[in-house]
Formats: structure tokens, C-alpha cells, sequence
């Protein structure tokens, strides 16, 4: 099953809500990957002993993993932090996230500064390249539990918008220009 996604209107509603355009327009894995974010979709009942997690983890030298549970009652700084996870940012490093329970909402601007939205449901892992603007919400269900995973020792700085002076900020946008450096950059398999 592919992973939905879709351009989102630019009602200023509750987060939590879909925010579709009518009619809804949908939002391709194809489009999603000239943007650098890649996605697989796993078995998160296994995901203990997946061999398929495990390979991807040694693919992309995936090391550090851990388990964040995002709900009112788990998380400390629960409300605090879900606003800042809904502040458009970046960071410096790619972002990975494997969705094991529950499910949220991963939004990421396109190459024409419009938000796509990207439903994550148990069993999608995805990455989103170093240097794009994103942010993240709870859907309605208001629960999540995700796998973050990071290469080395994780770094969670968020920087908020704008951020345009990094050069992983400026690497990311002549990656969207230019295909065959993008391939080289950001393709997981590369
Ligand atoms: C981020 O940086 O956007 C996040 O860590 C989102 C929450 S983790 C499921
Ligand atoms: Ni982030």
C-alpha cells in the first residue's frame, strides 16, 4: 500500500484536521521523491525483528534508534511540544520516522512552497532530506508511536523558519534543480 498524501488548503482550522483541497489533490511516492522524501512501508507488528528494518538500517548506516510515544499522557511537555513540532523548520541532518502505532501527519513544503501533506499510518517509514522546511501534527486520534532513527549520535535541533543560511539549506535547494545531483544526494540507494 502506497502512503497517501495530498496539497492541503490553506484553511487556518484545527491542525489536527485533513485539510484537503476539494477536490482532493493527491499527491504521488513519484513526487515525493523528486522533493528527497523517500518511503517504505514495513510489517510494525515485527518491527523487534524485521529483517527488512534491519537491512534498511544497515543501508543507510542507520545506528541510534529509539521509540517516542506522542500522546497527552506519555510525552512530557506534551502540549509544548507539539507546537514546536508544528513550527516549520528544518534540520541539519535527514529526519527518519517509522510510524509503529497510531498515526500523524507529516507536511512538506514542494518546490513551489505549497504544503503536502503526508497521512503516516502503522508500518510507514519515512525520510525527510536534511535542509527541507516540514513540520508535524497529531491527527484526530491524537496518538502516535513512532521509531526515530538517525545515522551516529542524534541531533534533534530544530531550526525554525526562516533558515535560509545554512548550507544544508542552500545544498538542498540546488538538489531540487538539478536531477542528477539530487540522485547522487539524496537517494537513499546511492
Ligand atoms: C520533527 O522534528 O519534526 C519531529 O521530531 C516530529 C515528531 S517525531 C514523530
Ligand atoms: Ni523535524
Amino acid at each position: 500500500m502506497a502512503v497517501e498524501a495530498w496539497y492541503m488548503d490553506i484553511s487556518e482550522e484545527d491542525q489536527r484536521k485533513p485539510h484537503r483541497l476539494t477536490p482532493n489533490e493527491p499527491v504521488s511516492l513519484d513526487q515525493l521523491k523528486t522533493l528527497g522524501v523517500f518511503h517504505w512501508k514495513l510489517n510494525a507488528d515485527i518491527y523487534e525483528t524485521d529483517p527488512e528494518l534491519e537491512q534498511i538500517r544497515r543501508d543507510h548506516g542507520y545506528s541510534f534508534m529509539d521509540i517516542i510515544a506522542i500522546h497527552k499522557d506519555t510525552l512530557p511537555n506534551y502540549e509544548e511540544k507539539l507546537k514546536m513540532f508544528f513550527e516549520e523548520h528544518l534540520h541539519l541532518d535527514d529526519e527518519i520516522r517509522y510510524i509503529l502505532d497510531g498515526q500523524a501527519y507529516f507536511d512538506v513544503r514542494d518546490k513551489e512552497e505549497r504544503w503536502i501533506r503526508i497521512a503516516m499510518t502503522k508500518g510507514d517509514l519515512i525520510t525527510l532530506p536534511a535542509g527541507i522546511y516540514h513540520r508535524f501534527t497529531l491527527d484526530e486520534t491524537n496518538y502516535t508511536k513512532a521509531m526515530r532513527l538517525f545515522v551516529g549520535e542524534p541531533v534533534w535541533k530544530a531550526y525554525n523558519r526562516p533558515a535560509d543560511d545554512f548550507d544544508i539549506r542552500q545544498k538542498y535547494l540546488a538538489s531540487l534543480q538539478e536531477p542528477g545531483e539530487r540522485a547522487v544526494m539524496l537517494s537513499p540507494l546511492l
